[in-house]
């Protein structure tokens, strides 16, 4: 899956990527403040997941709107701390539902560590465009919840494809997969092929030559079939 990880400046965008990947991220920065972008690979019970920090500083929209072009989840990082920051929170907020409508966003409240950290529902009322989103809170620092916010991110991901997920993991590794996809799910081939190439991209499963049939990847079956399974460990 591609997850995006985007809010204000010194949110703590990059430390959460930091924590997420133990360390086996890349960040292009300058004095500590990121100027093209985060990345790093995960694995969650046999899932990859390819994460995508932005930098915070207003100037670099483009490159945010790059690095978020087909994401399938939004990580939202707020400053529990600095009410300064609630601002341009919302300023980068109204831009990432402008470049991804209706994709699934978890809200981190970080920097939870810290003894002035705000709770969830005063930033709540600070930040009122927070309504209707999952807010959690998290330290990036000490890892507290990281993984469970991801984990939620990655369920609420799953389940806005779970039509298509569950179609791939039941013709997985058959004959005519392909076609038998384009019927279950009433797609002309060339989307269902789409569909194939997008999450090929994603590891989450392998493309025959010729794309006539696919396999799914032996441990992430049973994710397919029932994505409420990323939430228990
Ligand atoms: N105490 C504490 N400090 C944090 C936490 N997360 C990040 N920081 C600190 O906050 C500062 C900014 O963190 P970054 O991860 O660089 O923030 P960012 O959102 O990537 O910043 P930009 O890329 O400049 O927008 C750094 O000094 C971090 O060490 C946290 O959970 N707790
Ligand atoms: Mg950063």
């Amino acid at each position: 899956m591609k997850i995006v990880v985007t809010g204000p400046y010194g949110s703590g965008k990059s430390q959460v990527i930091h924590h997420i990947t133990n360390g086996a991220c890349i960040n292009i920065e300058r004095r500590g403040t990121t100027i093209a972008m985060d990345h790093g690979l995960a694995d969650v019970d046999g899932l990859s997941v390819f994460l995508f920090g932005t930098p915070g500083l207003l100037r670099f929209r483009t490159m945010r709107k790059i690095l978020s072009e087909g994401a399938d989840g939004i990580i939202f990082v707020v400053d529990s701390v600095d009410p300064e920051s609630d601002a341009r929170a919302k300023l980068f907020f109204r831009e990432i539902a402008f470049f991804l409508p209706g994709v699934p966003c978890v809200v981190a409240a970080n920097k939870q560590d810290l003894s002035a950290a705000r709770r969830v529902t005063q930033l709540r009322k600070k930040m009122s465009f927070l309504a209707g989103l999952p807010v959690i809170p998290i330290s990036a620092k000490t890892g507290k919840n990281v993984d469970s916010m991801l984990r939620t991110l990655l369920y609420l991901s799953m389940m806005q494809w779970s039509t298509v997920f569950s179609t791939f993991a039941e013709h997985s590794g058959k004959k005519s997969g392909l076609k038998k996809l384009m019927k279950d799910l009433n797609l002309p081939r060339e989307e269902a092929v789409g569909y194939l190439r997008r999450f090929e991209l994603r590891k989450l499963l392998e493309v025959a030559v010729g794309d006539e049939s696919f396999t799914v990847k032996d441990p992430i079956r049973p994710l397919l079939e029932n994505p409420v399974l990323i939430m228990k460990r």
